[in-house]
């Protein structure tokens, strides 16, 4: 439910619970995960996301799975600790990233999207869009 209004949030899209169900199984995941929220971060060309832990959901050890769409990203992972040191990887238009087992509580963020690199015609004003995936109950 959205905090402000009450009102509940639409349905995730079929096409997004089919893409997460077929990534749970091709990364061998635990198939009893439940797809409860889709949190859509826009970045444009400057946008970042800060090292953060996704920790309040109540499930804190089913997968994240993260979808990414439009412009690359630079993204850093690094440990359990905000002072780990990280390492970066380039996410492209529709790569899947799940955090789970030991990395589900790493330290992550998006350094910076590297512009103009979608794939043709994908997003009319660019930039880049991530799904994350998530079951939010135990
Ligand atoms: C992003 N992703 O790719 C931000 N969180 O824009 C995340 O913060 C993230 O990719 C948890 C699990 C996977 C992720
Ligand atoms: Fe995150």
């Amino acid at each position: 439910k959205h905090p402000k209004t009450g009102k509940s949030f639409p349905d995730v899209p079929q096409s997004v619970l089919a893409a997460c169900h077929a990534a749970i199984g091709i990364a061998n995941e635990a198939a009893d995960f439940r797809p409860e929220s889709c949190l859509i971060n826009y970045y444009k060309a400057d946008g970042k996301l800060g090292l953060h832990q996704d920790n309040t959901e109540k499930a804190l050890t089913r997968p994240i799975i993260s979808i990414s769409l439009g412009d690359d990203c630079e993204f850093i992972a690094g440990g359990n600790k905000r002072s780990d040191p990280t390492q970066s990887m380039i996410l492209h238009s529709g790569d899947v990233l799940i955090m789970s087992a030991e990395h589900r509580m790493c330290f992550h963020g998006v350094k910076r999207i590297i512009s103009d690199t979608a794939p043709p015609g994908l997003l009319k004003n660019g930039g880049r869009i991530n799904l994350t995936i998530r079951q939010v109950e135990k």
